[in-house]
């Protein structure tokens, strides 16, 4: 089998009602670049990588469609050789940012192909540990809502069968912050798990202070407190608290995730696909946490990251966005434990839709 063609496609998904981050303001939109990877046998590997409101994505566009000689004529079995090459092609760009992106979009799409050739779900073309993966829910109980709004919308989330959630903390001041997450947790009550995410807002000094104050609230883990850069800072933190501090988000490659890593910055790190370059780097990052033992969960692209997880031993959460769930044709699914099942159909078992594509298109 030989891969023949890389074709893209540009769908703009809406965030309908929009939501109010504190590192992004309002996000009313996924962008994506939908990557398809043709083979000579008519098998298609599908992947995708995406942007915020359209910032850029003609840019990570150029860049994924720039890559396609990386790929043409290759034989997927060989998969693994396109980081090799990529790493020498890239060296000029840098390791960081779009160069990094645009490798993603070709080994997700990659990975889906090598699956699809061998009839395997990724997870189990790699060897899965285990047929479901925790998960929490991540599309809500954002800066924007009211704390009755909270309340419902938490309480929603368990109804629907969630054993654990995340909600995000802004700007204003420690009392009030403190008091909205007090208010999910009184929803929810103490079983269900609850994240909560400060997307890099806060100084080391207000990061101990506020996770301090939330101690009592039994948190899974308090997510990106202060700039992502900071390692130090970050492990000051996990030091001085004893709920979780999970970062990782932001780092690209296995790269950045092993300088966390050997800083101690956090408890539980989060890989994201894009930024790690796709499957390849995102399961050495992963294999790296747990030879730190710290738990390996993920950062959006759940469709992606759920078959990853599942084959990695030392995984944890998986994100819950629901952000791509319009462009695909199948839905993630849980079990009655509130997990995430591994689905059986071959590739990432999640295809793209092409009435949506039709109806998302540029
Ligand atoms: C997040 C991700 C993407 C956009 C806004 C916020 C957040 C998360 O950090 O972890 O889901
Ligand atoms: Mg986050």
């Amino acid at each position: 089998m030989k891969i023949t063609r890389l074709r893209t496609q540009v769908v703009h998904l809406p965030i309908d009602p929009p939501i109010l981050t504190a590192i992004l303001g309002s996000i009313r939109a996924a962008d994506c670049v939908l990557t398809f990877l043709d083979t000579d046998e008519g098998i298609t590997g599908e992947g995708l990588v995406f942007s915020i409101n359209n910032r850029r994505l003609g840019v990570i566009h150029e860049m994924v469609r720039n890559l396609e000689d990386l790929v043409i004529g290759l034989d997927p079995r060989m998969g693994g050789s396109v980081n090799a090459r990529a790493w020498k092609d890239l060296n000029f760009l840098g390791y960081e940012g779009v160069s990094i992106v645009g490798l993603a979009a070709i080994d997700n799409a990659l990975w889906d192909l090598r699956g699809k050739a061998a009839g395997l779900n990724v997870a189990h073309l790699i060897g899965a540990c285990r047929p479901s993966v925790p998960t929490y829910a991540s599309g809500g109980l954002w800066l924007g809502s009211s704390i009755d709004e909270l309340q419902k919308q938490a309480a929603g989330y368990v109804a629907q069968g969630f054993r654990a959630m995340k909600t995000r903390v802004g700007p204003t001041d420690p009392e009030k912050m403190v008091e909205r997450v007090a208010a999910v947790r009184e929803a929810i009550g103490p079983d269900i798990g609850l994240m909560v995410d400060a997307n890099q807002q806060m100084t080391v000094k207000q990061a101990i202070r506020i996770g301090r104050m939330m101690e009592e609230l039994n948190l899974t883990w308090f997510e990106e407190p202060i700039i992502c850069h900071d390692h130090e800072g970050e492990a000051q933190i996990a030091a001085a608290l004893d709920t979780p501090i999970a970062s990782g988000e932001t780092v690209y490659t296995h790269r950045g995730i092993l300088k966390m890593l050997e800083a101690r910055s956090a408890d539980v790190l989060m890989p994201d696909l894009q930024r790690m370059g796709g499957p390849t780097e995102f399961i050495k990052a992963a294999h790296l946490c747990e030879g730190y033992n710290i738990p390996c969960s993920s950062h959006l692209f759940p469709e992606m990251s759920l078959p990853l997880l599942a084959a990695l031993p030392g995984s944890y959460y998986l994100e819950h966005m629901p952000w791509f769930e319009a462009i695909y044709r199948e839905r993630i699914e849980l079990d009655a434990a509130g997990n995430a099942i591994v689905p059986d159909r071959p590739g990432w078992g999640f295809s793209f839709d092409p009435a949506a594509i039709k109806r998302y298109a540029d």
